[in-house]
């Protein structure tokens, strides 16, 4: 028999027990012995594999008191909370992160050590979880991280991908992908399975509208739609040494039924399994297309997936507790990161006016006040239009109200701009093509629309939104992107973490402005030396991981010239490529006075349908092997193209670059993330004025950047009358370089491979201008060069670029997001209890 039921007692059992879990060594040694032995049933001599998983459940453990904590003070009182939706979550590792928020990696390291066990190997064993393409996904899992840090309210929606971004394999020089089962290997260890938060998103079908006989008031029903079951998924997202944990829930698309009964029996087998597998497959795998369109029936279903649960997630969960939509504004606010989500727009309309019955007036309202779109990107190949006929399909109820929300707004343009018909034409959400424009519907439904760096931003008023800007120049705001220096400064870079610890303390964790501190310390030789040892020991462990991918050796001296991002044409990879053609040139021909030796890294990923960007992987490689294979270039040049390059590659080589290449085309770049990275981490920057490069220039002077090329109106006025042909007339070291290409000398056995690069740089028509900016990029490389050989001048500025990389913190970010747009309160830790 049990006992009665006695809530509160049972909540202080478990509160008891959630409270007594012990963050010290001999308590994560039980805990960790306990998982190993009695959950998995392993010995200390099982495979890493094992002991990883024993280790991060019971870390999981000390991370569940305080999450359950942070979700009962979200709901203990009444308070406006953020939620961020994103396609994208790049999250990586989480074992370190996660030992670091929680301040137990030195309990935890000395634990396994007792055990005979090494942390960091095990640390190494975890797959990355790669649920986004690059800077906008990571810049989502940073984001999330500050919020935590700054104990923000702030949820993360995301979806739960089973492939996550291809792997990247290299043969033959060519970029095979493979797919990224990533929850192939054992469940998750991170995640929590939530049923009991399962939704039912609807596809297909027909809307009817009809008048209710009670009320007599206009009903509308979406009927006869296929029902996929949204089931969420929750990742815990630790704070800085904070006690607060929050979450990012991620949804997983399930068949309602097992398989559809009724084609079952008619003996259609195949249609019924079908069917179940056509529902799964909305979150089988991440689209891996960086900035540009992916136009599939399957991506627009995932992105009405998220937004549909997600909103429906937080509308029930408003109306269980509250009721009435009269105050929802005030505290509710949804972060829409890019367009991709931008369904949201329409999806709350429905819900508010469909579900909650509120009126059109109300519901857009609401919708305007809590809604908030970020811009990523410029590019045009980049702006995602859905066919108005494929959402009639798909999504019959959204789209009719996004073509109610589109008729009165053109009614308020036709207000604003009397008779001024082509602009009507020009700022409709359905173009002429019969599309519905999705950046149009998420700035019209949305209160601010922000840019991710201040040259981005001023680009969107004066350009691509300048007609929205002009009527509601209130709503437009910047917002410069960070990176979150938990992840990227203590958890990479263990070595320079100790020596500022010694110099400044740790306040920079979560101050990161205190690196200014270091500054004065560059002009003292001890603390030189000290960064040079940092920096020499960080070289080390990249190179020994480059040896290990590639078989290539990169010299401690010489300089490592770094190059990862997604291989795209703006990003101009292939500019770097020239240079380095050059530098070969320049040894060959014995042009090698006051040589600096440098050591040359390329990584990243092309999307698998990118022709071009797969040739460039092809060029680099092949440019490597005739490199790397020349005894006459020895040490003095060596070139790599790293495979697969992830998040978690990416924290081996910030901490060892010397040189960081951030050479987009003028205006190209919204901002980039990367380049702050190794900014923080002191490397020095080789970098066009190009989204955020321009506020790293601004924050450690033309003296410790080098700095070249065209600025964005250059290329907007040299475009009408591009000639490459000109700048290869004035330049021998361009002719030189060309001549090696166009003579195959790096396709020997492979004729003509190259032909479509050559051709594509030559072209009057090349939007990114490479041959314009070739002269001035050569010649600030040299410039870096001789900067390298003066090793003490080099170690100021980079212990400058590090002392001053202080703003692209991504808690700066956030705190600037809250003020300006969420407008939500810290969460009080102190007293809460919880609620079992
Ligand atoms: C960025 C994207 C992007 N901008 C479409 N746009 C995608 C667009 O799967 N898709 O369809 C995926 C990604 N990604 C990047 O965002 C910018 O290029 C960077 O400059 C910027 O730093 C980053 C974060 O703001």
């Amino acid at each position: 028999m049990t006992a009665p039921f006695d809530t509160a007692k049972q909540s202080a059992a478990i509160a008891k027990m959630l409270d007594n879990i012990g963050m010290d060594k001999t308590s994560i040694e039980a805990d960790f012995l306990k998982y190993l032995c009695h959950t998995l049933g392993r010995q200390l001599d099982s495979e890493d594999y094992y002991l990883f998983k024993a280790l991060s459940y019971s870390t999981r453990d000390r991370l569940m008191t305080h999450w359950k904590r942070t979700w009962a003070a979200y709901n203990q009182h009444k308070l406006k909370k953020a939620y961020y939706l994103s396609m994208e979550f790049l999250i990586g590792r989480s074992l370190t992160n996660n030992l670091l928020n929680l301040g137990i990696e030195d309990a935890t390291h000395q634990a396994l050590y007792d055990l005979g066990l090494d942390l960091e190997q095990l640390e190494e064993t975890e797959r990355d979880a790669g649920l986004g393409n690059g800077g906008l996904g990571r810049l989502a899992a940073c984001f999330m991280d500050s919020c935590a840090t700054l104990r923000l309210p702030v949820m993360g929606y995301g979806l739960r991908y089973e492939y996550g971004m291809f792997r990247q394999q290299i043969q033959n020089g060519y970029q095979v992908e493979e797919p990224d089962h990533w929850l192939g290997f054992g469940p998750y260890p991170w995640e929590i399975q939530r049923n009991e938060y399962t939704q039912l998103i609807k596809f297909g079908g027909t809307s009817r509208h009809y008048v209710d006989p009670v009320s007599g008031r206009l009903i509308v029903h979406w009927e006869h739609a296929e029902v996929v079951l949204a089931v969420p998924y929750d990742v815990p997202i630790p704070g800085f040494k904070n006690a607060t944990v929050n979450t990012l829930r991620l949804w997983s698309a399930m068949a309602k039924e097992g398989f559809n009964l009724s084609e079952f029996n008619a003996g259609s087998y195949h249609e019924a399994v079908a069917d179940k597998s056509q529902a799964e497959n909305i979150t089988k795998v991440l689209y891996p297309n960086d900035t540009s369109e992916n136009g599939k029936v399957l991506r627009l279903k995932q992105q009405y997936f998220l937004v549909s649960a997600s909103l429906q997630d937080v509308v029930q969960q408003w109306n269980d507790r509250y009721g009435s939509f009269s105050d929802f504004a005030e505290y509710n606010a949804f972060q829409l990161n890019d367009t991709h989500p931008s369904l949201a727009v329409a999806e709350l309309m429905r819900l508010l006016i469909d579900k909650e019955r509120l009126d059109w007036d109300q519901a857009w309202a609401i919708t305007t006040q809590t809604m908030a779109y970020t811009n990523h990107t410029l590019l045009p190949e980049a702006l995602e239009r859905w066919p108005r006929k494929l959402l009639q399909e798909l999504l019959p109820r959204p789209l009719e109200i996004i073509l109610e929300i589109n008729r009165r707004f053109l009614a308020q343009v036709a207000m604003r701009w009397p008779a001024d018909t082509q602009r009507q034409q020009r700022m409709s959400i359905l173009d002429d093509n019969d599309n519905i424009c999705m950046a149009y519907l998420a700035i019209v439904g949305s209160h601010s629309v922000n840019g991710v760096a201040a040259l981005h931003s001023q680009l969107l008023q004066d350009g691509l939104f300048n007609d929205f800007y002009q009527l509601w120049p209130e709503k437009f705001n910047n917002k410069t992107n960070g990176v979150t220096q938990r992840r990227w400064l203590a958890g990479c870079n263990p070595a320079m973490r100790t020596l500022l610890k010694d110099h400044i303390g740790e306040g920079w964790i979560t101050q990161l402005t205190d690196l200014q501190q270091i500054e004065s310390l560059a002009e003292t030789a001890e603390f030189r030396e000290q960064w040079y040892q940092v920096k020499r020991a960080n070289k080390q462990r990249l190179a020994k991981l480059i040896l290990q991918e590639t078989g290539v050796s990169f010299p401690l001296d010489s300089m490592f010239d770094v190059q990862v991002k997604r291989i795209h044409e703006y990003k101009r990879q292939l500019l770097n490529a020239l240079h380095v053609i050059h530098l070969y040139s320049r040894i060959k021909r014995g042009d090698t006075d006051n040589w600096t030796n440098r050591a040359v890294l390329f990584g990243g990923k092309a999307a698998p349908g990118y022709a071009m960007a797969k040739q460039i992987i092809k060029l680099i490689n092949n440019i490597a092997q005739m490199v790397n294979n020349d005894p006459q270039v020895g040490d003095k040049l060596k070139v790599v193209f790293f495979p697969n390059y992830r998040v978690s590659a990416m924290e081996v080589i910030c901490p060892g670059t010397d040189l960081s290449e951030q050479i987009s085309t003028a205006g190209k770049e919204a901002s980039g993330t990367g380049n702050m990275k190794f900014m923080m981490n002191g490397a020095l920057t080789i970098g066009t004025l190009d989204g955020a490069n321009v506020e790293i220039l601004d924050a450690v002077g033309e003296r410790n950047f080098f700095l070249f090329g065209l600025k964005t109106p250059e290329v907007e006025e040299l475009r009408h009358h591009y000639n490459p042909q000109y700048f290869i007339d004035q330049s021998h070291d361009l002719q030189a370089v060309l001549g090696l290409l166009e003579a195959g000398h790096f396709n020997q056995f492979e004729p003509g491979i190259f032909d479509n690069i050559i051709r594509a740089i030559k072209s009057p028509d090349d939007p990114w201008m490479i041959l314009a900016d070739f002269q001035s990029y050569v010649e600030a490389q040299s410039k870096a060069a001789m900067a390298y050989r003066d090793r003490d001048n080099w170690l100021r500025q980079s212990i400058i670029n590090t002392a001053r990389s202080g703003i692209f913190s991504t808690d700066r970010t956030m705190a600037q997001y809250n003020q300006d747009i969420w407008k939500l309160q810290p969460i009080e830790m102190d007293g809460i209890t919880i609620q079992c």
